[in-house]
């Protein structure tokens, strides 16, 4: 059988895009965002558009060798078909685990079909998938990294909000704790009451630690403090969100809906943040945010706006998208962004073009 949305190639490109700053958190620093671009392409010339990343360029290569491998297996499949597609692939890398990279592999490819499929009706993907509504509240997660100076906080702070932000992330998990206290403060006074922020301590800390700082960022009036311990203690999670007054969000870490679920049914966080990465693209992000919604759950999505904003309009439980313009250098068009919104017009698919100067510039 041979139809037009038949995938006749997958084209990979290594890119590594350049940070103005190197950033750090409690987890590792970053100098660049090593990039894997995944284009599916089909026989009636649709091209879906995706990508994954990992921090090192060994670690992009491996996962490019994944993406290559699983392009092999998904020629001549149906891009309109994501499920069909999605189980093949999930098959296929199940002796080596779907954890992992294999997981960022998969979700390259799933996501670049929804992509297709979306262009194919000529719908934007949030509408494919219900449209629950057409903008979604950001916060900015661009700043506030660990290594920046109490002075250059509030200064990047002050920059934030002139953009238009209303909510900021910024990062704790500083080995001197007072440290970190010292800078929550410094931030809130900086931005004043009216600013919504976040703080995310990349899995620093354990859980006495975590209810120690809880009490004593109370009175900065946090909307929420982000992975304070390891992710996968789903225990301590549990004992600190019924015991914290600050909510508490995780997700990032975990990998699939089974893990969402586990989460979800043990109430171990206010807000749960599926990353599209790590969930295995849209088809398990979307499929996440559903059981989270049977739970009464908010998910907030991880990165990647520029495909994850789609999936916040598409589901009614989804809150406050991650603003991070990592990709940005390598698009033809900025997102449009209005009174702290990220706005989705009506363009099909996720609506995203390329730089393809961009592109060739930073390709490895
Ligand atoms: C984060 C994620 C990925 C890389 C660096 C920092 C952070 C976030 O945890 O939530 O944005
Ligand atoms: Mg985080």
């Amino acid at each position: 059988m041979s139809t037009g949305t038949e995938i006749i190639g997958i084209d990979t490109d290594f890119l590594t895009i350049p940070l103005k700053k190197p950033l750090v958190t409690a987890a590792f620093p970053i100098p660049a965002i090593d990039t894997a671009l995944v284009r599916v392409r089909t026989r009636d010339g649709h091209q879906g558009v995706a990508w994954s990343f990992a921090f090192g360029r060994g670690r992009v290569a491996a996962l490019l060798q994944l993406v290559d491998d699983l392009a092999e297996l998904a020629q001549g499949a149906d891009a309109t078909m994501p499920e069909a597609l999605w189980a093949r692939m999930s098959g296929a890398v199940g002796f080596v685990g779907r954890r992992g990279l294999a997981a960022l592999a998969m979700s390259a490819i799933d996501t670049a079909c929804w992509d297709i499929t979306g262009k194919e009706a000529g719908l934007p993907v949030y509408k494919l998938l219900g449209g629950h509504r057409d903008r979604v509240e950001t916060y900015a997660s661009q700043g506030l990294w660990l290594d920046r100076s109490r002075e250059e906080l509030v200064e990047e702070a002050w920059g934030l909000v002139e953009e238009g932000f209303r909510a900021v992330k910024m990062r704790a998990g500083l080995p001197d704790h007072a440290e970190d206290i010292a800078r929550v403060a410094a931030v809130r006074k900086a931005i004043g009451p009216d600013v919504k922020l976040m703080v995310d301590a990349n899995q620093a800390w354990d859980l006495k630690q975590t209810l120690r700082m809880a009490a004593r960022f109370e009175q900065y009036d946090l909307y929420w403090l982000e992975e304070p311990m390891p992710h996968t203690r789903v225990d301590d999670y549990a004992a600190a969100a019924s015991a914290m007054s600050i909510p508490l969000c995780t997700g990032e870490s975990n990998y699939f809906k089974d893990e969402l679920l586990t989460l979800a049914r043990r109430r171990a966080a206010d807000y749960l943040m599926p990353d599209l990465m790590r969930m295995g693209g849209v088809t398990e992000w979307m499929k996440a945010a559903r059981i989270c919604e049977g739970f009464e759950v908010a998910v907030t999505p991880h990165l990647f706006m520029e495909h994850s904003a789609h999936l916040a309009c598409a589901a009614p439980n989804a809150v406050w998208q991650e603003y991070q313009p990592w990709w940005q250098p390598i698009m033809a068009l900025p997102p449009a962004f209005d009174d702290g919104c990220l706005v989705l017009g009506d363009r099909p698919g996720f609506g995203i073009s390329l730089d393809e100067d961009a592109v060739a510039r930073y390709r490895v």
